[in-house]
């Protein structure tokens, strides 16, 4: 049995980290037996979520976690697909995960209005005296990713920019196509369904998140995702 290491579900998502949730696709587009357990990240390989535990053998990050699956199981997650639709697939896999996931990190963790909506609550645990030091210096480090990521160095309204952009990039690739290479969920679904979730969650106010549900396409995108993979998250659910 593979355990799947989660932060839990929260922010209407299945999980708030984007690779989680991409992860949990991934095992369930592969129809293997999983669980999941929220209570791993203290013993993350790499310091991070997610990661998995297959029968002893740890795997740290989702793309490593998709290759265990695709060598170990021999499971081929998008089937059919000419070497020119992997490309484009591993394009805006890296998008979402290289550029649009610091535009929600921006979003939730930066905007104060956002950041006591959601991520607040992580600093719960944190003995009262020590709660608002290490709460600021928490997002002052996270501050410092963004900005040593480079998106960071623009104004809020140029972030929600450059995030538009990339969600405008998907909604065009998607089209009319239910899924982003056609007619079936293939392993890009896995990763920018995740992204485009978390950009577009109604938990969250702001730019981000107008920009996500300005396209219907990707609206019905994220809905079809969840009915599908997590219906209890579906709003027609
Ligand atoms: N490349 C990694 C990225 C994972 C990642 O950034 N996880 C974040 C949550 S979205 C995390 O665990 N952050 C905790 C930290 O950096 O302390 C993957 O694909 O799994």
């Amino acid at each position: 049995m593979i355990t799947l290491y989660t932060f839990g579900a929260s922010f209407r998502l299945p999980d708030p980290s984007p690779f989680v949730t991409k992860a949990e696709v991934l095992l369930k587009m592969s129809g293997l037996d999983y669980k999941t357990d929220t209570h791993g990240f203290n013993k993350a390989p790499k310091g991070k979520l997610p990661y998995i535990d297959d029968d002893g053998t740890i795997v740290a990050d989702s793309m490593h976690v998709r290759w265990h699956l695709e060598n170990k199981y021999n499971i081929e997650f998008s089937p059919g697909l000419t070497d020119q639709q992997r490309a484009i697939s591993w394009a805006l896999e890296r998008m979402c995960e290289e550029h649009l996931y610091w535009a929600i990190v921006n979003q939730r963790w930066l905007d104060d209005d956002n950041f006591n909506k959601g991520p607040r609550k992580y600093f719960r645990a944190v003995p009262a005296v020590l709660r608002p030091l290490v709460t600021v210096k928490v997002r002052r480090d996270i501050k410092r990713n963004i900005w040593g990521h480079g998106l960071g160095r623009h104004t809020d309204a140029e972030i929600v920019q450059h995030a538009a952009a990339d969600l405008k990039a998907i909604s065009d690739v998607l089209g009319e196509n239910p899924w982003v290479m056609g007619a079936n969920p293939t392993a890009g679904d896995a990763t920018v369904f995740a992204f485009v979730a978390g950009a577009m969650t109604e938990h969250f106010a702001g730019p981000l998140g107008e920009a996500a549900r300005s396209h219907a396409n990707l609206v019905a995108y994220r809905d079809r995702g969840m009915n599908l993979w997590f219906p209890s998250f579906a709003k027609t659910a």
